[in-house]
């Protein structure tokens, strides 16, 4: 891999950490309204994806979506605006940390409806294969989103119509407090794409590298007219399900092995070791970082509440 590619990962990487801890920091201050699923712990597989996919690509993401958010290019100051629900957001407040949708790099939205992103994707899918461009569409749910109806039904459908749709399952375990063993006999989730005739991969979701090559076979396979791939990234949420949940439900060791594994510090010790970047380079871009996300706090603090009267402006009815 090129070096820019590297670095340009890890600072993505930070970029969503530094932002989901800032996003932590501001619910405790009564700042937040709803709640909130962060993606701590998952980074590498965002930005192992959105580092293969162009501007003009598409992404589909969840209720844990604001890394998805972040690693295809989305502006940190106007998500963290829609987070804190000011106009200035990209669904100008209304839509808050589950909805956030940027059209113009590709982000087609968030849903909080566990598996209904994936149609969305297909969806994506079909309208590239008739509009006969060489955009890809790239759909991120989690291992619980995969035993919904829509995940089987969406997946088939691309498979048969040969969609450039990457299928990516962001296997962290869980689903709320329930351990995968609990609902479903297999361990490997990748396995399932056996039953619709495309290929299952499955790759360390804590390796951004890792990531980032499984996602460039996938990627190159759908732009080239060869169809979907199901893409599974084994990891794991650091915090709780939600800004409610401690999560006790999970063993200390277990927490503890994962909390080793962490992907952010992971890959900066590749390029450290592999002397891709300077010291000096890497702690001005970690001073940069954090800087640019204290931006993000301000602009979307100076922004104003939308008014009520705009509550049934922007709404099909
Ligand atoms: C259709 C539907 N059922 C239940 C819920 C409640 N719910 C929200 S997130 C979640 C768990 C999702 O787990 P997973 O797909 O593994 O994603 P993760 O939260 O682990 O990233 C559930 C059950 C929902 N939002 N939508
Ligand atoms: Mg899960």
């Amino acid at each position: 891999m090129d070096s820019d590619t590297l670095v340009l990962m890890y600072r993505k990487m930070l970029e969503i950490r530094l932002f989901e801890d800032k996003v932590f920091e501001l619910y405790g201050q009564n700042l937040v309204p709803g709640t909130i699923h962060l993606y701590t712990g998952e980074e590498a597989i965002a930005v192992g994806v959105c580092a293969n996919l162009r501007k003009e690509d598409y992404i589909v993401s969840t209720h844990r979506g604001h890394g998805h958010c972040i690693a295809k290019g989305a502006r940190l100051d106007r998500i963290m605006a829609e987070i804190l629900g000011r106009k200035t957001g990209y669904c100008k407040g209304k839509g808050g940390s589950m909805h956030i949708a940027d059209f113009s790099v590709g982000v087609l939205g968030a849903t909080a409806v566990v598996g209904a992103g994936i149609p969305i994707a297909t969806g994506a899918g079909l309208s590239i294969k008739l509009r006969g461009t060489d955009q890809v569409a790239a759909c991120f749910f989690g291992d619980g989103a995969s035993n919904q109806g829509t995940f089987h039904e969406a997946i088939n459908m691309a498979a048969i119509w040969n969609l450039p749709v990457l299928f990516v399952c962001e296997n962290n375990l869980y689903a709320m407090g329930t351990h995968q063993a609990r609902v479903m006999l297999i361990d490997d989730i990748a396995e399932r794409a056996a039953a619709y005739g495309i290929p299952g991969v499955l790759t360390d979701g804590n390796d951004a590298i890792a990531v980032y090559k499984a996602a460039e076979k996938a990627v190159e396979r759908a732009r080239g007219g060869r169809g979907p791939t199901l893409l599974e990234c084994k990891t794991y949420r650091q915090k709780g399900h939600s800004r409610f949940d401690p999560a006790t439900y999970r063993p200390k060791e277990e927490v503890e092995e994962w909390l080793s594994k962490d992907p952010v510090r992971r890959l900066r010790k590749q390029l450290r070791e592999a002397g891709t970047i300077s010291d000096d380079k890497l702690a001005q871009m970690e001073r940069d970082v954090a800087e640019a996300v204290e931006a993000a706090v301000t602009f979307a603090v100076d922004g104003p509440h939308p008014a009520p009267r705009e509550a049934l402006e922007d709404i099909y009815a």
